[in-house]
């Protein structure tokens, strides 16, 4: 089923020139860009982003990381968009995540872990309002 979804190529991944590597993978699996963007988080905006996770003990942590720098969001389009993109990108903490994933194949941190995507279609619905507002 064609749906889209959306990705955040965080601060840390920006900053090491690896926007091209990890745009490359999702065009070389068949999907097609829809929106693409390079900016920086305000604070309000991230903590929007964020939402989910204002009551957790990292949301500061996530904020200010993810307010660090410039960050570049795009949204793709194809089969089962949703499910596999969140395949691709890897488990959350980079050093555990499979060889062969974007987070296992180019980083070691948590909060630093390369690469945001929206986990549902509520999540892409508020991510993609909140990041091209
Ligand atoms: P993911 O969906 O894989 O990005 O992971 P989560 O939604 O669980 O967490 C969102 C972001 O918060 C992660 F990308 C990393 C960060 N995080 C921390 O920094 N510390 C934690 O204890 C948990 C998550």
């Amino acid at each position: 089923m064609t749906e889209q979804s959306l990705f955040i190529i965080k601060p840390d991944a920006v900053a090491r020139n690896l926007t091209g590597e990890v745009i490359a993978r999702f065009e070389r699996k068949g999907f097609k860009l829809v929106k693409l963007k390079l900016f920086n988080f305000a604070k309000e905006q991230a903590e929007n982003f964020y939402g989910v996770h204002k009551d957790k003990p990292f949301f500061g942590e996530l904020v200010s990381f993810i307010t660090s720098g410039p960050v570049v969001v795009a949204i793709i389009e194809g089969n089962n968009a949703i499910a596999t993109t969140r395949i691709m990108i890897g488990a959350t903490k980079s050093f555990e995540a499979a060889p062969g994933s974007i987070r296992g194949d180019f980083g070691l941190g948590f909060t630093d872990n390369i690469i945001h995507a929206s986990d549902s279609q509520e999540s892409f619905d508020h991510e993609s309002r909140v990041a091209f507002e």
